[in-house]
């Protein structure tokens, strides 16, 4: 599948047929970077109005404006699901956002990290410092890998596990298919549980559809979490969760004030309120 994202007169706009006949535009002021890399094409724009903006074959990867809402709840509604993480593994997310999260619970002990192009690495140590902060942490080990490989190769050792993908178009198309699932709870403690990019119940119901039967089918508890994040088509995205046992819907851990007040988006209260479906996505996920 091949998307069609282009400038004109200065304003970029993200056109995929993902989400076909619907488009997001951004201003940009400046372009900061812009090479293919042995993967993917890989552009850093400063915005006009939403600070810099990473973006991987055409398709908005994150805008400083907005990525922090992102981030926590794809780190934190799977580890506040743990009682006690230790060792969490997270594939994708070159840019460190997701690492920069997880490094927050003072409990995690390793952190595994696995992406296939180093590249988006670089480019985000250079110009996403602020997310790519999320790489100084000590317990952070990288692994430059396909995440599907990586991950087939582990048996019982992680407690969370967290995939932060880009859409399936281009190298993480693995990524949304059963056998990486199944490689998923394979790597998995007898506890463990994982959460992984889940798309747009909106725009893409075949693909959401697919990931809750997958997930159905392989854990014993299953749940599905969406929030808002502007700069994404349809203006949110949502988590698909599995885990071997653990509760989901609700953190199991309390929220320390100082943990709190480093965040813009998690609470306690949203992570429940998040997995409250409209009725149609009810609807299609029993079905599923
Ligand atoms: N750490 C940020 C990396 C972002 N990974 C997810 C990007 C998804 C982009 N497309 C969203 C499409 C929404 N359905």
């Amino acid at each position: 599948m091949k998307n069609y994202s282009k400038i004109i007169d200065g304003w970029f706009s993200e056109i995929c047929p993902m989400w076909p006949g619907i488009s997001l535009s951004l201003e940009i002021e400046d372009v900061l970077y812009s090479q293919k890399s042995k993967f993917q094409q890989i552009d850093l724009f400063q915005t006009k109005n939403h600070g810099k903006m990473l973006v991987l074959d055409g398709i908005i990867q994150l805008t400083q404006s907005d990525e922090f809402a992102y981030q926590e709840m794809l780190s934190h509604i799977p580890l506040f699901a743990h009682p006690h993480p230790k060792d969490v593994l997270v594939i994708g997310g070159g840019d460190g956002g997701i690492l920069r999260e997880v490094g927050r619970h003072d409990c995690v002990e390793r952190i595994d990290f696995c992406e296939i192009d180093e590249t988006v690495i670089e480019v985000s140590k250079k110009f996403l410092p602020d997310l790519a902060c999320g790489f100084d942490d000590p317990r952070v080990r990288v692994h430059i890998a396909d995440g599907n490989i990586f991950v087939q190769n582990q048996k019982g050792r992680y407690d969370v596990i967290i995939v932060d993908s880009s859409d399936p178009i281009g190298p993480g198309e693995a990524l949304f298919e059963r056998p990486f699932y199944e490689g998923l709870k394979k790597a998995l403690k007898p506890n463990g549980l994982i959460a992984t990019q889940g798309e747009s119940f909106f725009l893409h119901k075949e693909c959401v559809a697919n990931l809750m039967k997958i997930t159905k089918e392989l854990f014993a508890v299953q749940a599905y979490s969406y929030f808002l994040v502007p700069t994404y088509p349809g203006g949110h995205i949502g988590i698909c969760l599995g885990s071997l046992g653990l509760e989901l819907k609700k953190p199991c851990r309390k929220i320390t004030q100082d943990f709190q007040k480093q965040l813009k988006y998690y609470t306690p209260q949203i992570h429940e309120a998040s997995f409250v479906m409209p009725y149609f996505a009810e609807k299609m996920f029993d079905d599923a």
